[in-house]
């Protein structure tokens, strides 16, 4: 188990999750924590990952190292989510078995579930029906390294389990109105709005929100599990329909802008709802709720546009 003098990896510190996962392990007295940027260690690679784990040694790792992104971003490239997340899947929980790292902590996202599986979402729903089409590639790399560290648990007794977060905004995300989640990208799309915002598909999909900050505190709950499930889902139990969280985002930001929906886009999964009771009944919850959680992105929104550090 992780205790303070634990060295402990995380894989893709600079992205939403990974940051928020450094500053928890800070806060909560965690003084030996190892990261690589991605310049200084192709995560894709090997040989690299392998040469980094013989010389570090870490007794902890968290894989919250991915290339993400939204509908439209999954959907134009669904061969490099499939390609870059395997690999970075495979790499870093391989060569974390094979250089002694003790205990695992891998991070996917309920997009791992059939399209159509029964709500809310369990984790015994995992490969029980067809994925959803616009993000099949990322899926499909998720779910291989979730049982990666499944099998390696069972052959070699390590701790190796993994988190499925529901989908997640904070600070440090993506702004991209192209390529980023629906949360931020309806945060840019108001801010910046002259009269009108086109926003995709029906408004009638629904989606869970999970305050990034909430998923650290639930990482670090998990580590500190002697027998963690293998697999448990991450939710705030907060489902609303993408027309409701466009009301929500566009009172927040203060916009009067007029919605139109481009029903060429896709609409997605129609519902992804996940099931939290097995987390809820080992002792964690979320905290943070939507409407708090969204005041506190589009301050740290602002702050990031003002500093000029934000990802656009
Ligand atoms: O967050 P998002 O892009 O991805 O949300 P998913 C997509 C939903 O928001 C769809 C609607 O119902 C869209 O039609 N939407 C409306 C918009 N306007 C917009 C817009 O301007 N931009 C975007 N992006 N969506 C992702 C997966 O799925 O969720 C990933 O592709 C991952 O693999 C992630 O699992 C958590 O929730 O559909």
């Amino acid at each position: 188990m992780m205790d303070a003098n634990s060295k402990i990896y995380v894989a893709g510190h600079n992205g939403m999750v990974g940051s928020a996962v450094v500053r928890r392990l800070a806060k909560d007295g965690y003084p030996n924590i190892v990261v690589r940027s991605h310049r200084e260690l192709d995560l894709t690679d090997p040989a690299a990952v392998d040469a980094f784990y013989a010389s570090e040694r870490p007794d902890v790792a968290v894989i919250a190292a991915a290339r993400v992104g939204g509908i439209g971003a999954n959907s134009r490239a669904n061969s490099s989510f499939l390609y870059e997340n395997a690999m970075i899947a495979m790499n870093t929980v391989w060569s974390a078995a094979r250089h002694g790292v003790k205990r695992l902590l891998f991070l996917g996202s309920t997009c791992i579930y059939p399209r159509l599986a029964p709500q809310p979402i369990r984790e015994d729903a995992l490969l029980s029906g067809s994925l959803e089409k616009t993000n099949e590639g990322y899926a499909l790399a998720k779910i291989s390294g979730l049982k990666l560290c499944e099998f390696i648990r069972r052959e070699r007794g390590l701790v190796y389990h993994s988190l499925m977060p529901t989908n997640l905004y904070g600070p440090g995300d993506n702004y991209d109105i192209e390529n980023g989640h629906v949360l931020p990208t309806l945060v840019r799309k108001f801010d910046t709005a002259r009269g009108k915002v086109v926003l995709w598909g029906t408004g009638s999909a629904t989606r869970e929100f999970l305050h990034v900050d909430d998923l650290a505190g639930a990482c670090l709950f998990a580590l500190g599990l002697e027998n963690p499930p293998d697999l448990m889902n991450v939710g705030s139990g907060e489902e609303v329909t993408i027309r409701q969280l466009a009301g929500m985002v566009a009172k927040a930001v203060g916009s009067n802008a007029e919605i139109v929906w481009d029903s060429s886009k896709p609409d997605g999964t129609p519902r992804k709802l996940c099931d939290t009771s097995l987390i809820r009944s080992l002792g964690w919850k979320s905290e943070i709720p939507l409407e708090k959680g969204l005041e506190m992105t589009i301050r740290s929104y602002r702050e990031e546009l003002a500093s000029g550090k934000i990802r656009l």
